[in-house]
């Protein structure tokens, strides 16, 4: 697989960016200033980057509750994302959606979704008018170990292996479903494994190796563009943070959190740059600062926005 250093250098900001955003989120929340509910992808960015860097304009995603990390990788405005997580007029959703419901269907993100799993069977949809507009467009649906679950997991896995959908079907098993471990919900060790019910390749690889969730979607997506149909990716990570912010996450213990912040997907990408020459740490830190900096503007961004005025209270909230 090759990659030229800008392409490189780009990945390495977005996990960056999902970083700063969520650690910011994250202090703001626990200071009082953020409003609602928010679940952080601390731990994860290995996995929307490397998913998202294979993507182009024609092509979809579908997120999950922990949202912001897909979104980002998308290219979604930090701006728009800070505000409205706010609950500010300025936002995705003029401030009344809040973290789970950003979107940006101009660029292919069909959203962020507060009904565990509900958006493989909208992935499969956009797959399905792509493969009806024969734009050569592809979809991808990123969805939890708990998603898996779901019947809408296996409706949408059935529908898109009969169809031969151009589906990428991504499995974040972050080990935990709230405080449920995988073990104890689930009576196999991977969740890659269901693509044989469905007669789909099925392949797991570890999610906090940016490169390895890059080149497995690289494949998926090589053969939902030739026609060939879905892929089920499972990217095994962890989440550093609990559940939802607020979370006492007594269901694991801080060995465990300690263990696996010791394969933080950022630090290991950035070793392999230094290591390759590809970039010099000086690089590195450099691209750091800017990205605070690019937080900093959307945290200010967001707190000089309006909240939005009592009139809008019932506009875009129901569809007529
Ligand atoms: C249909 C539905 N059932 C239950 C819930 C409550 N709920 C919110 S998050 C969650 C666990 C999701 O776990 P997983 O899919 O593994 O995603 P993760 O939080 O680990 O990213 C549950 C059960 C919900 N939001 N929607």
């Amino acid at each position: 697989m090759v990659l030229s250093k800008e392409q490189m250098l780009d990945m390495y900001r977005k996990m960056q960016l999902i970083r700063e955003f969520e650690e910011t989120v994250a202090k703001l929340f626990s200071q009082g200033q953020i409003p609602g509910f928010v679940h952080l992808y601390v731990g994860e960015e290995a996995v929307a980057v490397g998913v998202c860097s294979n993507l182009n304009d024609k092509d979809y995603i579908a997120s999950t509750h922990r949202g912001h990390g897909h979104g980002i990788a998308r290219g979604a405005s930090v701006n728009k994302m800070m505000a409205e997580i706010f609950g500010k007029m300025d936002g995705y959703c003029k401030g009344k959606g809040g973290s789970m419901h950003i979107a940006d269907v101009e660029l292919g993100f069909l959203g962020a979704n507060g009904i565990v799993g509900a958006g493989l069977p909208l992935a499969a949809g956009a797959a399905f008018a792509n493969k009806y507009l024969n734009n050569n467009g592809v979809a991808v649906c990123f969805f939890g170990d708990g998603a898996s679950n779901r019947a809408t997991f296996h409706e949408a896995l059935n529908l898109a292996s009969i169809w031969k959908l151009p589906v990428i079907f991504v499995c974040e098993n972050n080990m935990y479903g709230i405080s449920m471990c995988q073990k104890r919900h689930q009576n196999i060790a991977d969740v890659a494994d269901r693509a044989v019910a469905y007669g789909i390749p099925g392949v797991s690889v570890d999610g906090n190796d940016l490169m390895a969730v890059y080149e497995a979607t690289a494949e998926a997506v090589k053969r939902a563009r030739a026609g060939d149909g879905p892929t089920l990716i499972e990217c095994k990570t962890y989440r550093y943070r609990g559940h939802f912010e607020g979370d006492a996450c007594v269901y694991r213990c801080e060995e465990e959190v300690n263990e696996w912040k010791k394969k933080c997907p950022i630090q290991r990408f950035a070793a392999r740059l230094t290591e390759m020459n590809i970039a010099s740490r000086e690089e590195l830190e450099a691209i750091h600062r800017e990205v605070k900096e690019q937080i900093e503007q959307a945290v200010e961004f967001a707190r000089q926005s309006p909240y939005p005025d009592v009139s809008e209270l019932t506009t875009d909230v129901y569809c007529d």
